[in-house]
C-alpha cells in the first residue's frame, strides 16, 4: 500500500504521545501499576475491560436496538452487541422442552428436541444479517453510523442445514414453499421459497461459538442468508412444507413497498449491496490535520463484496479502497483507505459493487426508480462531512 507522504510523521506524533503516557505512570501509586500487584483471579465467563462503554442503543420501546459500527473492528459483531429486533419482546425458552416440528407436504413429518437436532451435521458460516428497515427511518435526523445504520451485525453461525433435514422428511411432489413460524408472542411467521430453502438456509443454534443469544431465537433459529433479517424467524418451533405463499401479514402489510405506479413490491428478499464508512463517522471527531485510515463495511445479499471505492470530495473523484481479507461471501467486508486531511472541509462517501456487478446507488437514483413512498432495502451511499475544526455530521441533516 502507498501510504501518504506523512505517514512517518504521523508515527512519530504517535510514539511522543505514548512518551508521555508513561511518565504520567510513573507518578501513580503502586496499586494502580499493574506491574507490582496480582490482578483479579480467572473467572467462569468473561467480560470484557470497564474501560470500554460502547453499547447497543434500544429504542424507546424496546422493541429494537442498534450495533455500535463506528466501534467495530474487524467483521464479527460479538454477540452482545448483535442488534436486536422483536415485534413482542425476547421468549424465555428452556431448551429441554423446545420442539421444532417439520410437517405439510412431506413423507414422514418430524418433531425434534433440540438434542436430535444437533444430532445431524453441523456447519458454520459467516454472515450478516440486515433488517430491512435499516437506514430509511432515521436517514435525516441520525447523528452516528449506530443511529442511521445499526440495524445490521455480522456474526459465524452454526446449525443444520435446513435442505438436509428436508431430505429427511421426504418433500413430496408439487411442494413449492415453506412457512416458518416463531414461537414468540408475535408467532412470526414468513413463507419461503423451497429452491431457497434447500440451498444455504440453517437451522442455526450456534452464534460466535456459543449457544444463540436470547435475543437472536435461542434455542434455535431460521437463519436466511443475504435475505430481509424478518424472514430469519427467530425462537422456531414449526416448518410447514406448501404449495404457495402464505401471505402473513409480514409480506403484505409490511416489508412491501408501494411504488409510483401504485403496485407494491413484494417478496423483495435479498438484501442489496451496501457501504458505510464507520471511522471516521458521525459524531466522532479528527484530532487535526494529518494521516487517517477511512475504514469501513461492506456487504451484499447476492454475494461477496468484489470492490469498493471512496470519495473525500462529496463524489466528484473515486479511488479504489482496499479490502481486507476475508472477503466472504454474504458477510461484511472490511475496508480501508489512507488518507491525509488537510483540515478543509470534506466529505466522505464509499460506494460498494458486489460480484454481480451491482453498484450501491445514489439516493437520488433510488427516489427516481421507486418515488419517496418506500421504505425499505435503503441502501443509498451515505456522506459524512467533516468541518474545519475535525468534526464529524451526518451530511444528509
Ligand atoms: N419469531 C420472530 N422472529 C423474528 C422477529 C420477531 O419479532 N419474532 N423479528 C424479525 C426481524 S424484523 C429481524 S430484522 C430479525 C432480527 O434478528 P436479530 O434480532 O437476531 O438481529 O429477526 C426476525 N425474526
Ligand atoms: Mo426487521
Amino acid at each position: 500500500m502507498l501510504l501518504p507522504t506523512n505517514r512517518r510523521r504521523f508515527l512519530k506524533g504517535a510514539a511522543l504521545v505514548a512518551g508521555a503516557g508513561l511518565s504520567r505512570a510513573d507518578e501513580q501509586s503502586a496499586a494502580d501499576d499493574p506491574t507490582t500487584t496480582p490482578g483479579i483471579p480467572a473467572r467462569a465467563y468473561g467480560e470484557r475491560s470497564r474501560f470500554e462503554r460502547t453499547v447497543r442503543v434500544p429504542n424507546a420501546q424496546g422493541t429494537s436496538s442498534l450495533t455500535p459500527l463506528q466501534d467495530s473492528t474487524g467483521i464479527i459483531t460479538p454477540s452482545s452487541l448483535h442488534f436486536e429486533r422483536h415485534h413482542a419482546g425476547i421468549p424465555d425458552i428452556d431448551p429441554g422442552r423446545h420442539r421444532l416440528m417439520i410437517h405439510g407436504m412431506v413423507d414422514r413429518p418430524l418433531i425434534l428436541t433440540m438434542d436430535e437436532l444437533k444430532r445431524f451435521p453441523s456447519v458454520s458460516r459467516i454472515y450478516f444479517m440486515e433488517c430491512s428497515g435499516n437506514g430509511f427511518r432515521n436517514r435525516r435526523t441520525a447523528r452516528t453510523v449506530q443511529e442511521a445504520h445499526g440495524l445490521v451485525s455480522c456474526a459465524e453461525w452454526t446449525g443444520v442445514s435446513l435442505g438436509l433435514l428436508l431430505r429427511e422428511a421426504g418433500v413430496q411432489q408439487g411442494a413449492s414453499w415453506i412457512v416458518a413460524e416463531g414461537s414468540d408472542a408475535a408467532k412470526m411467521t414468513r413463507s419461503v421459497p423451497l429452491s431457497k430453502a434447500m440451498n444455504d438456509v440453517l437451522i442455526a443454534y450456534g452464534q460466535n461459538g456459543e449457544a444463540l443469544r436470547p435475543e437472536q431465537g435461542y434455542p434455535v433459529r431460521l437463519f436466511v442468508p443475504g435475505w430481509e433479517g424478518n424472514i430469519s424467524i427467530k425462537w422456531l418451533r414449526r416448518i410447514k412444507v406448501v404449495d404457495q405463499p402464505y401471505m402473513t401479514r409480514e409480506e403484505t402489510s409490511k416489508y412491501t413497498d408501494l411504488m409510483p405506479d401504485g403496485k407494491a413490491r413484494q417478496f423483495t428478499f435479498e438484501m442489496d449491496p451496501k457501504s458505510l464508512i464507520t471511522f471516521p463517522s458521525g459524531g466522532q471527531k479528527l484530532s487535526g490535520p494529518g494521516f487517517y485510515e477511512i475504514s469501513g463495511l461492506a456487504w451484499s445479499g447476492r454475494g461477496a463484496i468484489r470492490r469498493v471505492e471512496v470519495s473525500v470530495d462529496g463524489g466528484r473523484t473515486w479511488r479504489d479502497a482496499q479490502l481486507q481479507s476475508p472477503v466472504l461471501p454474504i458477510a461484511f467486508t472490511r475496508f480501508g483507505f489512507g488518507w491525509k486531511w488537510e483540515g478543509t472541509e470534506a466529505v466522505l462517501q464509499s460506494r460498494c459493487t458486489d460480484e454481480h456487478g451491482d453498484v450501491q446507488p445514489a439516493l437520488e437514483d433510488l427516489i427516481k426508480a421507486r418515488g419517496d413512498n418506500w421504505g425499505y432495502h435503503y441502501n443509498p451511499i451515505q456522506s459524512w462531512k467533516v468541518t474545519t475544526d475535525g468534526s464529524v455530521q451526518n451530511a444528509l441533516t
